[in-house]
């Protein structure tokens, strides 16, 4: 083990001066800071958004910025830990609530960061991704994986609401984020593939060698068999906490490269107790209430709340007379990729 290690001060002004014409900087007295012992020191606070809050803000930004001056109209989820007007939700997530009006389109761009929409309110609006035309319901979850072109529209009468979580924060740190514009897409006009090739688990394409599968296969998760799924596995599954992880219909794999998404589904009287995860991640309510107790800290939260999660934290789940449905977004296969996904005994 180190002894204390020693401070910039304890060096001789003259030699740090030195040091800094040189453009160099001595790594002992930062070395804690750049490998703390024993696990990381997280920069990201967890947070409660309350869609109650968050909501009349977003109705205004319809009143006050049309569209075509924002090209999305979001409000961001800012990490506390990062300050006001962060970015980023965690380490690596993005989170934020994108609201389109009825007849609105958001034109069609792609960029380097991959996206997922969880639907929260409205009906009728609907996202174009790579031509195939996604229609949103709440609590679907679609993705926009990087590099594929994507617009939004809305066909409905009312407000529509869905939370973005992106990748973002970690493109933006490997100085790789951008977007390319280009005109509306043409739409395909046939229903998307989870209602045409990927109708059921199990079932899929014909394997055959010609078949030119894409990476992406399943682009859209219908909420209503998630919630089926999670309602079968509370009703028959084993004693553990009842989640299911969204895949990529062909591998099994996580369906984006870099974040993971599971549901999960909390019945009355019963507390989830996740072990502590080196991954961060970003937590909605689909419908229902509860309280997760963070840090030591009480979090009570309904149907459209939206909370983040930092490296490491200590959590609880319970939920109120019915029961809670979650879906949340992390960063599990990038760090599995990288090697270094952990999950810690409490
Ligand atoms: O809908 O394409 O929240 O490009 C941030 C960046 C949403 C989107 C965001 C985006 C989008």
């Amino acid at each position: 083990m180190s002894e204390t290690l020693g401070t910039l001060e304890e060096l001789p002004q003259e030699y740090r001066d030195e040091m800094t014409k040189a453009g160099v900087a001595p790594l002992w007295p930062m070395m804690r800071n750049v490998l703390p012992h024993d696990k990381p020191d997280a920069v990201s606070k967890s947070h409660l958004w309350k869609y109650d809050t968050v909501r009349p803000l977003l109705m205004q930004a319809g009143e006050l910025t049309p569209v075509e001056k924002a090209e999305r109209r979001v409000l961001v989820l800012s990490d506390p830990g990062r300050g006001n007007g962060a970015m980023q939700a965690t380490a690596s997530l993005y989170a934020g609530l994108q609201l389109l009006l009825p007849g609105e389109t958001a034109p069609a761009h792609k960029h380097t960061p991959s996206a997922a929409r969880i639907i929260v309110e409205g009906k009728g609006a609907y996202t174009v991704v790579e031509g195939e035309k996604l229609p949103m319901s709440e609590g679907d979850l679609i993705l926009t994986p990087g590099g594929t072109w994507h617009d939004h529209g809305h066909e409905g009468d009312e407000a529509v609401v869905w939370l973005d979580v992106l990748d973002l924060p970690l493109f933006y740190y490997l100085e790789g984020s951008y977007a390319v514009e280009a005109e509306i897409q043409a739409q395909r006009n046939r229903p998307d593939a989870s209602q045409v090739e990927y109708r059921a688990a199990g079932i899929v394409p014909a394997r055959r060698r010609q078949n030119v599968i894409s990476k992406f296969p399943m682009m859209r998760f219908p909420w209503d068999r998630t919630k089926a799924a999670l309602q079968e596995l509370a009703a028959y599954g084993g004693g553990d906490a009842v989640e299911v992880d969204f895949v990529n219909p062909e591998t099994g794999e996580s369906p984006l490269p870099v974040m993971g998404f599971t549901a999960l589904m909390i019945r009355p009287g019963e507390t989830v107790k996740p072990p502590l995860r080196s991954s961060s991640a970003v937590f909605h309510i689909i419908s229902g209430s509860g309280r997760t107790v963070m840090n030591g800290e009480v979090m009570d939260w309904n149907a459209k709340d939206t909370f983040s999660v930092p490296v490491f934290a200590k959590m609880e789940h319970s939920a109120g007379d019915e029961p809670a449905f979650l879906i949340y977004a992390h960063d599990i296969p990038l760090q599995e990729k990288l090697g270094y996904y952990e999950e810690r005994t409490r």
